[in-house]
């Protein structure tokens, strides 16, 4: 049977039976194409083409963490144009709350279900979506994650936004400065299962051992699971719980904006040092009534933009996720396959006040 013929067939199967089963059954008639290397990333064992022709009309999914997250617009509006250029379809599917797990596990069967060339993914839980993810890829579909990544055997690339080791360093050594190396701190991240947050908080942990913050104490990690309520009212806990507490990092676009928010608005103002990742439109506000002194952050946009042209690269055969290949990411550039399939957009931006009014995101 041909490919494509097994797929349809597949899909109607799916829909006549329970999703799992069906694709579990359909998994089984994959070709050669499809089987994954051992260790490393999910790299089809087939040999990348550089000189392939990229295809068009592709359809590409995009799954965020979360749709109506203003950070993860931007970033799919991004793969969205990149698409549109490249002569191939752009769907967006996704659950509006960041811990909605099993919501997420559901798109991705739906979009195998629909037979998408290729999807992009945001991991709300990393464990959670393997399963479905592999399935995916035996049904021939490219799986590219950005922005948080699975295992790297349950995808074929991960686009991330800047080294994760980078991000994690810099923003300990952001609020070192602001509070003088001294005193205790707090993170307010995400969701507790998302794998970009707690690789950070990894690095952050390992960054704070040494010498030269031996004065400073990490006292909490709490959880707004990146929505504006609950991470309202996570800011607030802290500061009751902790009332010597001098800084807080909070590596979420929501996160951070919603603490910005609870601090300009009490006691704490100017006393309590908070950075961490958000966008410069979000914190505008904060930079300017003097709430934040300084954070960072990537352009969404051109990670999602990197994502879309991975995934096309990838179904075009001119990629297939191992390390050491290269591919062109049109006006952005060439860019090389690291080790466990990574391709790394950038270097994060600093925004202070000096800045931030150029940028408009
Ligand atoms: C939130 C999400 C996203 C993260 C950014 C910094 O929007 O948690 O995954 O990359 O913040």
């Amino acid at each position: 049977m041909r490919k494509s013929t097994l797929r349809r067939s597949c899909a109607a199967l799916a829909t006549a039976t329970s999703l799992a089963l069906a694709l579990t059954a359909c998994g089984g008639g994959t070709t050669k194409k499809d089987v994954q290397s051992e260790g490393g990333s999910a790299a089809a064992a087939g040999k990348a083409d550089p000189n392939a022709e990229l295809k068009k009309g592709l359809t590409v999914g995009f799954l965020p963490k979360q749709v109506n997250n203003p950070y993860f617009t931007s970033a799919d509006k991004g793969g969205e144009k990149a698409l549109k250029e490249l002569g191939s379809s752009y769907k967006e599917v996704g659950p509006s709350s960041a811990t909605d797990t099993s919501g997420q596990v559901s798109y991705v069967n739906t979009l195998t279900q629909q037979q998408v060339d290729a999807m992009a993914v945001s991991a709300q839980d990393p464990g959670a979506l393997c399963t479905a993810l592999k399935q995916a890829m035996k049904n021939g579909i490219k799986v590219v994650t950005y922005d948080s990544d699975t295992t790297p055997d349950c995808r074929n690339a991960f686009v991330s936004q800047a080294s994760a080791e980078d991000l994690g360093r810099t923003e300990v050594q952001l609020l070192a400065k602001q509070i003088g190396y001294k005193g205790e701190i707090a993170i307010l991240s995400a969701a507790q299962t998302a794998t970009n947050q707690n690789t950070w908080i990894d690095f952050m942990k390992d960054e704070l051992k040494k010498p030269e913050y031996k004065n400073m104490k990490l006292v909490k990690t709490a959880y707004g699971n990146d929505d504006a309520q609950q991470s309202f009212q996570q800011t607030q806990g802290l500061l009751q719980e902790y009332p010597n507490l001098k800084g807080i990092i909070s590596p979420t676009t929501v996160g951070i904006k919603a603490a910005a928010q609870y601090v300009s608005g009490s006691k704490y103002k100017g006393k309590v040092k908070l950075t961490g990742l958000g966008t410069p439109n979000d914190m505008r506000k904060y930079v300017k009534n003097g709430t934040v002194e300084a954070f960072e952050l990537w352009d969404p946009a051109k990670l999602g933009e990197l994502a879309a042209r991975t995934a096309v690269a990838l179904s075009s055969g001119q990629i297939t996720g191992k390390e050491g290949e290269t591919f062109k990411a049109g006006s952005m550039g060439e860019y090389t396959i690291g080790k466990d399939g990574v391709i790394s957009l950038g270097k994060p931006t600093v925004f202070d006040a000096k800045n931030i009014d150029q940028f408009n995101f």
